[in-house]
């Protein structure tokens, strides 16, 4: 068996690029690959090590990009295969590694395969999907109960066949069936395709759905995600990764971070222990329901700092001698975390906010994962109605929301404030018309505040959000404490401050974060009394006795203190 002995990530920060958002070279408003190589000088002066772009191939775009119609060829707005061959030979000349976005839950409803299956009961490709009559003596009901993560039922019908197929996503996001051998085989290529371009890893897409309990059976509930019972984790779901692991991950040498949907510690051991051979790391989303209810991120709820800090310990604490791990504030899919987390938007506290939470996450157990914009402190809510959003997801909750009950006008606000184009508005690279991203009017609205918020004036600060994560990734960087340590959480519940030591051998790291505006007093722990202790940073510039000390608003400060 292939056995990965190389693992860099593990010291590694990760930037995330979404193509659509980032630099437009022709003028057509959409982001591109020769705009990402214009900007790979920018990347690197960041000290990150690598970079995960979303889904490039060809796509319809109905969920930019998460809709591929094909995984061997690029999605046109975006160039061409020799493009992305100039890119992944130019990212690693810089000396950055390449992570794609790994999509196969599901694909386009306009991939040869699916328009093969749809039309033809005898097509080899009819069983790449999951088609299905209709229940009841007409066959007018659904195949099964279960609900489309964006909204209504997971089932559309198909008229050539007058019958239905699965979409656990939007209508134009067929289900795979990984029960096929043939389907299994196929992605099993597709890595290999990409592994053969030279790519560097794989971020998996919803990777824990794609093995389905056989007979679709109806699901419990009937408020949100109903079925998921019988997908999430589903029972074939290991064996699965095993084979791509070994046929394809470990082979060539790829990183793998999947997104774990509903995901809880007891069930993520099994995917990442290190010696199961299945997945690298996961991206988890406790930490950002701490402001929903039931995990719906368009259910408001006032920020809970306390579930926010438990779910940083409940990981943290959980994958400690277990597996590795990913760290994240923000991608495509999450409002802008300034703002969010008891921070604010203001020219007072906006970059402050910023460092805070950058700091406070960059010092645990795990690969950093960077948002674009994220460290120029880039924010939502530029959106002033439901019209200018374009994400699939946020058109269809505006239709189905209001169907299971939740207010019109109260779905409205949710997306204005929470839809995921808040953080797909265009890059803010300097005070140029459409922020220096094109020339033309872009595909999804520039936030207005791109004329101060911007890579030009961060550049020119010293003391800038920018200039901060530099900082944050040089200081992580090579530091063992940080890879190794042990977590334990110290802040007593306060309702104010996250403070957590990482420990390894004789070194401490003691991370303390105000989450508040207000000043807050803090006195170090009696077992660190009067050891030997040195600022490794922090986001005001000022000295302080550690011993007890008032922090200032969203203060950070990050302490190596030998014990
Ligand atoms: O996201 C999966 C996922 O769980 C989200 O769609 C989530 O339901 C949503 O953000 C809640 O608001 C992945 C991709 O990251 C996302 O962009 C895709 O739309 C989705 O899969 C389908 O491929
Ligand atoms: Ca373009």
């Amino acid at each position: 068996m292939a056995k990965r002995r190389n693992r860099w990530y593990k010291d590694a920060v990760i930037y995330q690029v979404y193509p659509r958002s980032f630099q437009d070279s022709n003028g057509d408003g959409i982001g591109d690959i020769p705009g990402i190589i214009s900007r790979i000088p920018y990347i690197k002066s960041l000290g990150v090590d690598a970079v995960w772009l979303s889904p490039i191939y060809k796509s319809p775009n109905d969920d930019n990009g998460y809709d591929i119609a094909d995984y061997t060829s690029i999605m046109k707005e975006f160039g061409t295969m020799e493009e992305c061959r100039a890119m992944i030979k130019a990212f690693h000349e810089a000396g950055l590694k390449v992570i794609m976005d790994l999509v196969i839950n599901h694909t386009s409803n306009e991939h040869a395969w699916f328009e093969a299956a749809r039309k033809d009961p005898k097509s080899p490709y009819r069983n790449y999907y999951f088609f299905r009559k209709g229940r009841g003596k007409k066959h007018k009901r659904k195949p099964n109960n279960w609900t489309s993560f964006f909204g209504g039922s997971a089932w559309e019908y198909n008229p050539d066949t007058d019958d239905y197929y699965l979409h656990l996503f939007s209508k134009k996001q067929p289900d795979l069936n990984f029960g096929n051998e043939a389907v299994v085989n196929e992605v099993i290529k597709i890595m290999e395709y990409w592994a053969k371009e030279g790519i560097d890893g794989f971020r998996c897409d919803v990777f824990n759905v794609i093995s389905k309990a056989p007979y679709l059976p109806n699901g419990e509930g009937h408020f949100a995600l109903v079925g998921k019972e019988h997908y999430l984790n589903g029972p074939h779901v290991h064996e699965l990764y095993k084979r791509f692991n070994q046929q394809a991950f470990a082979k060539y040498d790829l990183m793998t971070v999947g997104e774990a949907v509903m995901m809880t510690p007891d069930v993520a051991v099994d995917y990442i222990k290190e010696d199961r051979e299945e997945l690298d790391m996961l991206f988890t989303f406790d930490h950002q329901d701490a402001d929903n209810h039931l995990g719906i991120k368009y259910l408001r709820k006032k920020f809970n700092f306390e579930q926010f800090k438990h779910s940083f310990e409940k990981w943290q604490r959980s994958m400690e001698g277990v597996g590795w791990t990913s760290l994240y504030l923000e991608n495509h899919d999450q409002p802008r975390s300034i703002g969010r987390f008891n921070t604010e938007v203001s020219k007072e506290y906006h970059d402050v906010g910023c460092t805070m939470l950058a700091t406070m996450l960059f010092f645990h157990r795990g690969t950093p994962y960077i948002y674009e914009g994220e460290e120029i402190g880039m924010t939502g809510g530029a959106f002033k109605d439901v019209s200018e959003l374009r994400d699939r997801e946020a058109i269809n909750m505006l239709t189905y929301a209001p169907k299971l009950g939740v207010p019109k006008p109260y779905i409205k606000k949710s997306l204005l404030l929470r839809s995921r184009d808040n953080a797909r508005t265009p890059m803010q690279w300097d005070d140029s018309a459409y922020a220096g991203f094109s020339k033309q009017e872009p595909w999804l609205k520039v936030n207005p505040n791109y004329s101060t918020i911007n890579v030009k004036n961060n550049e020119a600060d010293p003391n800038s959000v920018l200039n901060y994560y530099r900082k944050l990734i040089k200081v992580r960087k090579g530091n063992e404490t940080v890879i190794n340590g042990t977590y334990t959480r110290l802040d007593n519940d306060s309702k104010s401050l996250y403070v957590y030591a990482r420990k390894y051998e004789h070194e401490v790291i003691l991370c303390i974060a105000n989450f508040t505006k207000h000043e807050q007093p803090f006195t170090l722990m009696d077992e660190y009394l009067n050891k030997p202790a040195k600022l490794l940073i922090a986001n005001y510039e000022r000295e302080v006795n550690l011993a007890s000390f008032t922090l200032k608003p969203y203060e950070a400060r990050v302490y190596t203190i030998t014990v």
